[in-house]
């Protein structure tokens, strides 16, 4: 297992779209155990390949307080939601950035696991809130889009400044 570093807002790579996965092979299994690791040394509740610069449909997700709850979707798909709710969110790719975004309640996911198998989960609060800011980024969507470009672009050079 290793570390992956992690692309920070404005980087152009955040707009790439990953690409389904059809191979569940031994480099896949390798991917789900660094994206894990990389995502609780960051403090994270959730990371997608594309953060890591890997254009691949995979993402993990572990909402628990102990680490104890990891889930890794595959080509996930959300094929129902349903309700509103609003949520602070934060991003490891926007580092101390914090901002309210409207999500569904509820959602459906339908995914794969790292052997190829498919399976569904229904999910709400704060899991549904995950699902849906990590399959954002596998489509080149990071949270900041939805806020107003005034606030978009403050965030933009708050980060630009930060690289200096
Ligand atoms: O995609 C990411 O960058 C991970 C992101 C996921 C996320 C957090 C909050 C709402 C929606 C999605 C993070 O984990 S950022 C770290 C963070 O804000 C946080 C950490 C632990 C608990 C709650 C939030
Ligand atoms: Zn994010």
């Amino acid at each position: 297992m290793a570390l992956r570093t992690v692309l920070v807002f404005p980087d152009s790579r955040l707009r790439n779209i990953a690409k389904r996965i059809s191979h569940f092979d031994d480099e896949l299994s390798t991917l789900a155990a660094d994206m894990a690791e990389t995502m609780y040394a960051e403090n994270g509740i959730g990371l997608a390949a594309i953060q890591i610069n890997e254009q691949k449909r995979i993402i993990t997700v572990d909402v628990s307080e102990d680490q104890s709850a990891l889930m890794t979707f595959v080509n996930p798909e959300i094929i129902n939601s349903s309700g509103k709710q609003i949520c602070q969110e934060g991003c490891l790719s926007v580092p101390e950035i914090y901002a309210e975004v409207t999500r569904a309640e509820k959602i459906t996911v339908e995914a794969q696991n790292i052997k190829g198998e498919k399976f569904t989960l229904e999910a709400d609060d704060l899991l549904a809130v995950c699902i849906q800011h990590e399959i954002d980024h596998l489509d080149g969507k990071v949270f900041v889009d939805y806020l107003s470009p005034a606030k978009r672009q403050r965030i933009q050079k708050k980060m630009l400044k930060r690289k200096t």
